[in-house]
């Protein structure tokens, strides 16, 4: 057994973390409380720790050097939106689409839940940045938590520690974060923001989504709210960086639910005849975009990590998300070899003969159950990623020249099309619709409306996030062009129409090229859409090649079922919903 932490001091002279931190433990009553630094020392230490204490299992360190393994309780595998809650002063300005309870009540509540909740345990005080030091645009967290797991997660998705503290001051402005797993019982689930007072508490998990507080809560739920007052847009969203043969850089953001291949997308890696053609990845969940000095939108990723879906990650899908997680990682929910490897469902090579599932139980290739959890996930630094965009640690980010909505859907949506105009194209991110995946708990498969990606992740009033997004249309000279992109048509048999991964850079390439007007369009009811013919499928199977025009049709029966079900998310929006979008409505019908 390692050595108990030596007592740690305070990090800052900044009065009110110092005040702060000794009221929640005050409330928590921790038997020892961390200062976290976020040094290599510190890492080796509390990784040793969380091993001794079974919340780690050291993996084969010849095979997967600084790699761990952790298994969830199996009640706590994803985010829970039923147990999440924006606590504004009103319940209409969280609207109708949050959860919310007055914060008064929910206070008390989980103060009465913390109550003594950390005795024999300990907690640590964990500084860190979301964005690159430095930079305006970057915000500091300080999260308070019982959870080693988090500590040591939060130190890869994150620039944790002294960087924090240097940037923090003695005055510094910093979000509040209150975190303890209590006894990992869903019935005390909460996971709580309170955008008036630039606080988040989480309690009754230990599930990333839920308990990295500095992402979903801060990045996107809080920091959507700050964005809204201070004029800049917090986004669910991935950044990556198109170079070209003669060096020329474009970058695009991009949407798509949680599990729908944001991070394969942000890690593309061009088909052979792209050749000269190189993405770079800024990020792969979270953009945080403001109107820079050029008139343009320049977005920075505030994270420095990547919590990334696992099953179906292998050498084709994805091989510099295969990179990153070589080293470094922790892995959690995947199965555990005997050989302390790891495995999941869609790994390269065979399935273990023997191992143990996600569970601990053993398993083998003739269970009826999967090794590996739908939604295990790895946590991996970027800098790991072989693609990395040098401009990910850019204090200015990067002027982003297309915003990409797209969801998963097996009919309807065609492969690609470009709005006619930035209110145009607010209208398409509104409406976007998405089957369930396994990130959030509930109905697998059922298409519904997630508008902008960020239905789990707004904080505060859908109406009104619409309004904002109108809004910074005015703050751009230059906006950047919005377009539609569905990787996940079927043909009538079931099969994909569109063969995604790498080959999604043919659509990426006439998107730039849209950008930087070379390429036609013909005009359709939906926007702007490419011919077959002006998607380069040089390469591209036969197959494929032949789904293409089908990829790219239009369906007017779909479409006419699409506009009432898209109605649904407007009716519980109604009084809020900017009249704009009524319009572009009204004009989608008529274009149809
Ligand atoms: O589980 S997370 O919320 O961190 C990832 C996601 O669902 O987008
Ligand atoms: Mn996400």
């Amino acid at each position: 057994m390692s050595a108990p932490a030596p007592a740690s001091a305070p990090r800052t002279d900044h009065p009110g973390v110092i005040a702060w931190v000794d009221e929640m433990a005050r409330l928590c009553l921790p038997d020892r409380i961390h200062w976290c630094d976020g040094s290599e020392e510190e890492k080796e230490r509390l990784t040793q720790q969380a091993v001794d204490a079974k919340i780690l299992i050291r993996l084969n360190q010849e095979k997967l050097p600084g790699c761990y393994y952790h298994r969830s309780n199996p009640n706590d595998v994803a985010r829970v939106e039923e147990c999440t809650y924006i606590c504004t002063r009103t319940r209409d300005e969280a609207g109708p689409t949050n959860n919310w309870m007055a914060p008064a009540d929910m206070y008390r509540k989980l103060y009465d839940l913390c109550h003594g909740a950390m005795k024999g345990r300990t907690m640590y005080v964990v500084p860190y940045l979301m964005g690159p030091p430095g930079s305006p645009m970057t915000k500091i967290g300080l999260e308070l938590t019982d959870s080693l797991y988090v500590v040591l997660s939060m130190r890869i998705m994150t620039r944790m520690g002294q960087v924090a503290w240097d940037q923090l001051g003695s005055g510094g402005t910093y979000t509040k974060g209150l975190h303890s797993m209590l006894d990992v019982n869903p019935g005390r689930r909460f996971i709580t923001h309170f955008p008036q007072d630039n606080a988040i508490i989480s309690v009754g998990s230990n599930y990333g989504g839920n308990v990295l507080l500095g992402k979903k809560c801060l990045a996107l739920r809080l920091g959507s709210y700050l964005g809204r007052d201070e004029g800049w847009m917090a986004e669910h969203m991935l950044i990556l960086g198109v170079e070209s043969p003669h060096g020329e850089k474009t970058y695009v953001a991009a949407a798509f639910p949680s599990s729908c291949g944001k991070t394969n997308f942000a890690m593309l890696i061009p088909p052979k005849q792209f050749s000269g053609w190189k993405i770079t990845t800024v990020g792969d969940d979270i953009a945080w975009m403001k109107p820079g000095p050029d008139g343009r939108l320049r977005a920075i990723n505030p994270e420095a990590g990547y919590f990334g879906v696992v099953p179906g990650t292998n050498s084709k899908s994805n091989p510099n998300a295969m990179q990153a997680m070589s080293r470094d990682t922790i892995y959690t929910n995947v199965a555990l070899t005997p050989d302390g490897d790891v495995w999941w469902e869609g790994k390269d090579g065979e399935p273990p003969k023997e191992c143990l599932d996600w569970k601990g139980n053993p398993w083998t290739p003739a269970s009826n159950e999967k090794a590996a959890h739908p939604n295990s996930r790895f946590a991996a630094p970027m800098a790991n990623n072989p693609a990395l965009a040098p401009e990910a640690n850019d204090p200015d980010g990067v002027p982003i020249s297309a915003l990409i909505f797209g969801g998963r859907r097996a009919t309807t949506l065609p492969l690609v099309f470009q709005a006619f105009n930035w209110i145009h194209g607010v209208y398409v991110g509104a409406t976007m619709g998405s089957e369930m995946t396994a990130a959030a708990a509930g109905t697998l498969g059922q298409v519904r409306r997630d508008p902008m990606a960020m239905l789990p992740f707004c904080g505060y009033n859908m109406g009104d996030y619409f309004a904002h997004w109108l809004k910074m249309r005015k703050l751009l000279k230059n906006p950047p062009k919005i377009f539609s992109v569905n990787w996940f048509r079927k043909a009538k048999d079931g099969s994909f129409l569109w063969p995604g991964y790498g080959e999604n850079m043919r659509v990426l390439k006439w998107i730039v090229d849209r950008c930087r007007g070379r390429v036609p369009a013909y005009e359709s009811p939906l926007g702007w859409m490419p011919d077959p013919s002006d998607i380069d499928s040089t390469g591209l199977s036969d197959t494929d090649r032949t789904n293409l025009p089908e990829a790219l049709s239009l369906n007017f029966e779909e479409w006419k079922r699409e506009v009432l079900l898209q109605d649904e998310l407007f009716f519980r929006l109604y009084s809020d919903l900017p009249k704009e979008l009524l319009f572009q409505r009204e004009l989608l019908i008529s274009r149809l």
